[in-house]
């Protein structure tokens, strides 16, 4: 198997990036009209035609779009995995922990605010303990542990330890299955787009193997049952996915009806791993001019509801796999701190080839 280049490592943070940057601009919106988001697109572009009095030629009236808490809690555990060389739960949980400290109001999760809180006292001696405790002891089962995982796989490519990894990482929030089964599936679709080439086909039958693998143990049966979910949720989802793919249109409620666009990560992995699978051919309501992965964002980010943190999933994958070839410095130069997400992809790309 081929070894993955630096522009995947590049596209996958830049991807995730922008797919939060500019899904945030929209997140919480039940409706999102494409007309709406591609005028405000338009915007971010370099205006055609003879600059304007005091301005440069080919910039554009921008303004820089904040990431939100997706990005940082992703930068928490690309830089523990940099600092650490390897998972380390005690060094990752501190880092969740001071950047909540430090920026607060970066849009996190209602709840997941009070493990943070829990992790900065000085009596916490068990790091993932906080986290079960959440919800009467069943655990979350938000996205927050899924929307932040693309290290893993930039840091592991033994599929084995990307489950491994990526699990314990979500667990330091996230302690219902439904919450880190949703993570085990976004690293492993980033997995798999980080070697490239795959036929969607391939992609999804791969994913569906593992996840029915994943989804087999007792805790997995239960927490879904508890909730009233048939066994194999995740698997199932993506199976209805399969389905999708089939055929030559389907609607945007069907979409929202079979997957959702929630913030639990059972109604928000598989939308966007959908949105990624989907994207791959042209879209009649999308312009042709934009690539694959600005498609995929678009795509993501008029569904509604819960739009930075499907796009920054989505983004992941699609970076991971279509390379930063695909990503305009238009839309990267919107965001917050794009290039320090390039610095993080380069040191990334380093650690990857040295365990290998
Ligand atoms: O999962 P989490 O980090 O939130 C991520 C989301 C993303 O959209 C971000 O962009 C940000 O906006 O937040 O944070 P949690 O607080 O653990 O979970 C998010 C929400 O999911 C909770 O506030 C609940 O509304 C819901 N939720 C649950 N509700 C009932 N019972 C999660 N688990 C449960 C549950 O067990
Ligand atoms: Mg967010
Ligand atoms: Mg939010
Ligand atoms: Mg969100």
């Amino acid at each position: 198997r081929p070894r993955p280049g630096p522009g995947r490592f590049r596209g996958c943070l830049a991807g995730a990036l922008l797919g939060d940057c500019l899904g945030a601009v929209f997140e919480g919106r039940s409706v999102v009209k494409l007309p709406d988001l591609l005028s405000f697109l338009r915007g971010l572009e370099p205006a055609p035609g003879p600059p304007e009095e005091g301005e440069a030629a080919g910039s554009a009236r921008r303004e820089t779009l904040s990431y939100t808490d997706d990005t940082a809690m992703s930068r928490s555990v690309l830089q523990s995995l940099l600092a650490k060389r390897e998972f380390d739960e005690v060094d990752m949980a501190k880092r969740f922990a001071e950047e909540y400290k430090k920026e607060p109001n970066r849009g996190y999760g209602m709840a997941v605010v009070n493990v943070f809180k829990k992790l900065l006292s000085p009596k916490c001696n068990d790091v993932f303990e906080p986290a079960r405790a959440q919800f009467n002891g069943k655990g979350s089962y938000g996205n927050g542990g899924a929307m932040r995982v693309a290290g893993i796989p930039l840091t592991y490519s033994d599929v084995q330890d990307v489950k491994k990894f990526a699990k314990l990482s979500a667990e330091l929030t996230h302690a219902n299955s439904l919450g880190y089964n949703g993570a085990i599936l976004q690293a492993l679709a980033v997995h798999l787009a980080l070697q490239g080439e795959l036929s969607k086909e391939t992609f999804l039958e791969q994913l569906i193997s593992h996840m029915e693998d994943v989804e087999a143990d007792d805790k997995s049966l239960t927490d879904a049952r508890a909730l009233g979910f048939e066994d194999l949720p995740f698997s199932r989802r993506l199976k209805k996915i399969k389905e999708f793919l089939e055929l030559s249109s389907v609607p945007k409620a069907d979409v929202l009806f079979e997957l959702g666009n929630g913030i639990a990560a059972l109604r928000s992995v598989p939308t966007a791993i959908y949105s990624f699978l989907r994207c791959m051919e042209a879209d009649p309501d999308i312009p042709a001019h934009y690539s694959n992965l600005q498609r995929t964002i678009i795509y993501c980010i008029s569904l509604g509801g819960d739009t930075d943190t499907i796009a920054t999933m989505a983004g992941a994958i699609a970076g991971a796999y279509y390379g930063e070839e695909q990503i305009p410095p238009s839309w990267e130069q919107s965001c917050e701190a794009f290039q320090e997400a390039q610095k993080l992809a380069d040191s990334m790309y380093e650690l990857y080839c040295q365990r290998l």
